[in-house]
């Protein structure tokens, strides 16, 4: 073997003798984070009744540690709270090991017609509740009434709650603070919905197909009754998706070749190509008025998903507010990166320091200690 071809073979080896390295060492602090959840926190399963009667599923992690009581921090998800089972623990509670270490109440709750919540699941329901009265509900008074039993029945809880959640969970989110229920105290949305034909299905006007053929596929599939698995996409015919697209020819042959009418969102946002009363429906803006509680919008500068929604929000929240408690904090991340483990850099470009772990330690969990334990900001 010549010199070079040897030097290549070591840098090679030692390559993956680091890349092994860096995977154990990793996988290791998983795995005692995960020891940690399961050895500090309770966990309750319960089946929480909206003023509809239908039961929303509610996963709750209650420190063991009882010398205080402590908030509560809720994520409302329509991508689901697994794993399902009292004896099955989240490996990660929070975005990240401190805010288990700080000591909340975490709260998972499948959104109403998703998985294992009872109901019926409507994309970005319009917020009409209010308008109707009685017992009408939407995402705002499920949030309400979610919020309302929580306080009254999960163990050595301190009466407050904060919210938290990236891109659709960013809207439950947003969501939280219609007509918002005194006990919530502080929301992040981060990367959230607000207007979804800007947010994921338009850009300049033009409908992203991908984004909503792959999405639709699975989430929009039809269920009877509620379940806790994910449903299976259809498997690719090539690894090559444009040229998947490129073929696909008209939209119309989504359902002749694959969805067979049976995705019913897909069909009414081809029914709709344009900026209509039905999507304009669909716009939480302009309900997010008259926020009360302390509110930090997230959103990442190279988010290619939701980075109308973040601004939007932050700019109709802020706007409508005589407080001073709407804040945005933007930063270089990709879709949910601010949560991630690493914040260093983005491709090729080194940002010196690691922003999701200075931001998770210096900005979140401060807003969440400040506004729900009363710790100096
Ligand atoms: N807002 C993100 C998304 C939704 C639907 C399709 C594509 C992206 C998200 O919730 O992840």
């Amino acid at each position: 073997m010549n010199k070079k071809a040897l030097f290549g073979f070591i840098a090679l080896c030692s390559y993956m003798m680091l890349t092994a390295f860096v995977h154990a060492a990793e996988t290791k602090e998983a795995d005692k984070r995960a020891e940690y959840i399961r050895s500090h926190f309770a966990k309750y399963e319960y089946q929480i009744p909206m003023r509809d009667g239908v039961k929303l599923f509610t996963s709750v992690y209650v420190p063991y540690d009882k010398s205080s009581e402590y908030p509560m921090l809720m994520q409302r998800t329509p991508y689901r709270v697994a794993p399902y089972g009292a004896d099955k623990y989240k490996t990660k509670l929070g975005p990240s090991d401190i805010f288990e270490k700080e000591g909340f109440i975490f709260v998972f709750q499948d959104v109403r017609g998703k998985f294992m919540s009872e109901g019926e699941y409507v994309n970005m329901r319009p917020q009409d509740a209010g308008d109707k009265g009685g017992d009408a509900v939407d995402d705002a008074t499920d949030t309400y009434d979610t919020i309302d039993w929580l306080i009254k029945h999960v163990p050595n809880n301190n009466g407050k709650v904060g919210m938290w959640g990236t891109s659709y969970p960013g809207y439950y989110t947003s969501v939280g603070a219609i007509n918002s229920h005194k006990a919530l105290k502080a929301i992040s949305p981060q990367a959230p919905i607000a207007n979804w034909f800007y947010d994921d299905f338009h850009r300049n006007g033009a409908f992203s197909t991908p984004m909503a053929f792959i999405f639709f596929d699975t989430f929009d599939k039809q269920r009877e009754g509620q379940f806790a698995y994910w449903p299976e996409g259809m498997k690719s015919k090539t690894p090559d998706g444009y040229d998947f697209f490129r073929k696909l020819g008209p939209l119309s042959n989504v359902n002749k070749d694959y969805f067979h009418g049976e995705r019913p969102f897909w069909n009414e946002l081809t029914e709709h190509p344009n900026y209509d009363e039905y999507w304009q429906a669909r716009n939480v803006l302009p309900h997010l008025k008259n926020v009360k509680p302390a509110t930090l919008v997230v959103g990442g500068w190279y988010d290619t998903e939701d980075l109308y929604g973040p601004l939007a929000t932050y700019e109709k929240m802020s706007k409508g507010n005589k407080k001073d408690n709407v804040h945005i904090i933007m930063g270089p991340w990709y879709h949910g990166q601010w949560n991630a483990k690493d914040g260093s850099k983005m491709g090729e470009a080194e940002f010196g320091f690691n922003t999701s772990a200075w931001f998770q330690e210096h900005i979140l969990l401060p807003f969440f200690k400040h506004n729900l334990k009363g710790t100096k900001a």
